[in-house]
């Protein structure tokens, strides 16, 4: 279906602006936004947030729901198309046993890319079984029909460079120019005894991919990232590989690492190792009343870069209070001539 957004445009004046029209929908939630761009047109895939309650009122997301994948499309970033929600999550029933990864009992902040095999494009679309392993599905569309080709996990604690990571959730993934694919995904120190690595996990991991993109090669390679929490990213501009990520909220930061902003990190390498440049997110839902994380996803459409994230803009509007629940936003992101990225001031009311 088709339909514009009008209630709660945070920036009504300027609203209906490319890259600048948010929230992108208000009809439902959709978090952890990851966008692929294919035949001219934007696909977000999100995480399925959705209302829980509790004696008929609204609580707190307890990310318990989250077992779909919701899937919108643009052409201009302005008017989306809703494609539904892919049933993600099987095991115990889930998604009214039509679960399609009948293992996995999440389906948490998916990442998507396409590849050309055997002369036809090919759709991989990874999710996170909550914080215990990372799925992949596939599919011949951006919109699926999906199907699990390995009826089992692509990435758990037996992967080679995976054993005792303490999050393996939030996957991001590039397919380079000569076609090796790279997947990218939370961490935290190897060590589940260590309580820092819960709240800090200071850690992301990389793992390459077979040419199939549902295999991998050889070990995970840690990547050391500061006051790394989650939301690992990766996207190439000029040459370089940028990897980015949600700064930890926990303990106390030096001011070059300000809590829950998205940083960045840039390297000659895939694998890395990645330099520190500094934050260019700074997504005012979390700081502002509500609280909550910040997930991010950067693309290039039509020679324009952009960053998606979210924001609780539309639960705070329907319930009084974002209690977690998360709506996706786009914002025009800027590079400098020396390669750094200018600040975005994410939107929120
Ligand atoms: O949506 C579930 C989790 O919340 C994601 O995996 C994290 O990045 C955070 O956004």
């Amino acid at each position: 279906s088709l339909f514009t957004v009008t209630s709660y445009g945070v920036n009504s004046p300027t609203a209906k602006k490319i890259g600048n029209s948010n929230p992108l929908i208000d009809h439902k939630l959709g978090a952890d936004p990851y966008a692929l761009v294919y035949d001219g047109r934007v696909y977000l895939y999100m995480s399925s947030d959705a209302y829980e309650y509790s004696n008929g009122r609204i609580v707190e997301n307890s990310f318990s729901n989250l077992n779909k994948i919701h899937v919108i499309s643009s052409a201009d970033l302005v008017n989306w198309t809703d494609h539904g929600a892919i049933p993600v999550a099987g095991a115990n029933g889930l998604n009214g046993g039509k679960g399609i990864a009948k293992w996995a009992w999440g389906s948490w902040a998916p990442s998507a890319t396409y590849k050309i095999i055997d002369g036809k494009p090919k759709f991989f679309l990874y999710f996170a079984n909550t914080g215990a392993g990372i799925g992949v599905l596939t599919a011949d569309s951006p919109i699926g029909p999906w199907k699990d080709p390995l009826g089992k996990p692509l990435v758990d604690h037996n992967t080679p460079g995976m054993a005792g990571v303490t999050w393996l959730f939030d996957p991001a993934v590039l397919v380079d120019d000569d076609g090796s694919g790279y997947l990218y995904c939370g961490g935290g120190i190897p060590d589940d005894t260590n309580p820092a690595s819960i709240a800090n996990p200071g850690t992301g991991r990389v793992i390459k991919l077979g040419d199939d993109m549902i295999s991998t090669v050889g070990s995970a390679v840690r990547i050391d990232a500061p006051y790394f929490f989650e939301a690992a990213e990766i996207h190439k501009y000029n040459g370089k590989y940028y990897y980015s990520y949600c700064i930890n909220f926990a303990g106390t930061h030096p001011p070059e690492y300000p809590k829950g902003e998205i940083a960045y990190m840039v390297s000659d390498n895939p694998m890395g190792p990645f330099t520190y440049k500094g934050t260019f997110l700074r997504n005012p839902s979390v700081f502002f009343g509500v609280g909550g994380n910040n997930h991010h996803t950067t693309f290039n459409f039509r020679g324009e870069w952009y960053v998606a994230y979210h924001s609780q803009t539309v639960s705070l509007a329907q319930t009084g209070a974002g209690r977690g629940y998360r709506s996706p936003n786009i914002n025009k992101m800027e590079m400098n001539p020396d390669g750094t990225i200018k600040q975005v001031q994410g939107d929120y009311k």
